[in-house]
């Protein structure tokens, strides 16, 4: 039978508002991986377009939890970051992958940071060109384009967008050093939207997309992120994670817009878990349990 695989997760904890942890978590357990959590700040909800929210930043916790798991001597198969509220937690994540780099774990980092052409409020202008240092670090990076264009140093471009400005995107996000790319918000026309994954081992681009549903939908990223991870680490091919990522983001987005509840609130990704259950062959087989 096989191990039951284990990532750390490192995001914040929104306490309302369906995105970070509170996403990451239920959708990467329920395809049966081992979820333990470093939370990088604690808020009572995210910053997409509510006010007033509170936040406590974490960074004090952080090197704690990192040394005593290490003197645990804990495994992970993954390390997966999001939400990282300042440059000090970039380093302080920069030296946990150091850390545990001797396990040989996939490292993912997604630069949540901006969307639609703007930074998020809490961030400084110094915050892009930071960011782009630990991608350095990563294997897999999951920018959308206004954090890919942020980490190139460029401006940002409202789509649609031509192949050759994705695929010329793409490999200079490769030359920063990740092995594998895939990046969000891609669209060629105005009834489509979806992901781009560059390989550098195999110079292969790849394209998944499912239709375009108008509004900001916050948490969507982080909704995305954990099912490309929760398929990477069962077994799919980064063209497959991302076709898996695209059709339960869209399905998640498509059952929000029809219950008509307010988009702040995040989508409705609880329903849709069933269907990547199947998906990834999980529905029949017992999820792998025993030594971790
Ligand atoms: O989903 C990205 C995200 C994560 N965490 C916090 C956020 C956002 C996006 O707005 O505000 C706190």
């Amino acid at each position: 039978m096989p191990e039951q695989k284990r990532i750390a997760a490192i995001h914040d904890i929104s306490c309302f508002g369906r995105c970070s942890l509170t996403v990451a978590l239920p959708i990467i357990s329920a395809v049966g991986i081992e979820v333990s959590v470093i939370p990088t700040a604690l808020l009572s909800t995210h910053t997409g377009g509510i006010a007033g929210y509170t936040y406590r930043d974490l960074s004090d916790d952080m090197p704690a939890i990192i040394n005593h798991w290490k003197s645990l001597h804990l495994k992970f198969d993954a390390i997966y970051t999001g939400f990282l509220g300042s440059a000090k937690q970039l380093d302080i994540v920069s030296e946990m992958f150091d850390l545990f780099a001797a396990q040989g774990q996939i490292i993912i980092v997604d630069p949540v940071m901006a969307d639609n052409g703007m930074l998020y409020d809490n961030f400084p202008d110094t915050f892009p060109q930071e960011m782009r240092t630990l991608c350095q670090k990563a294997d897999i990076i999951l920018p959308n384009i206004t954090e890919a264009a942020l980490l190139l140093g460029e401006p940002y471009r409202k789509g649609p967008y031509t192949q050759s400005y994705i695929e010329q995107m793409l490999k200079r996000l490769a030359a920063l050093g990740p092995k594998q790319i895939v990046m969000t918000g891609v669209r060629f026309n105005e009834k489509t939207i979806g992901a781009a994954s560059y390989d550098t081992a195999s110079e292969q681009v790849d394209y998944a997309f499912s239709e375009l549903i108008e509004g900001y939908y916050p948490g969507t990223g982080d909704v995305f992120g954990s099912v490309l991870v929760g398929s990477l680490l069962n077994g799919c091919e980064l063209p497959q994670a991302v076709r898996n990522a695209v059709d339960f983001t869209a399905a998640s987005i498509a059952r929000t817009q029809k219950a008509g509840t307010d988009r702040r609130f995040g989508v409705q990704f609880e329903a849709e878990l069933p269907n990547l259950i199947r998906r990834l062959g999980l529905g029949q087989t017992e999820i792998p349990s025993g030594k971790t």
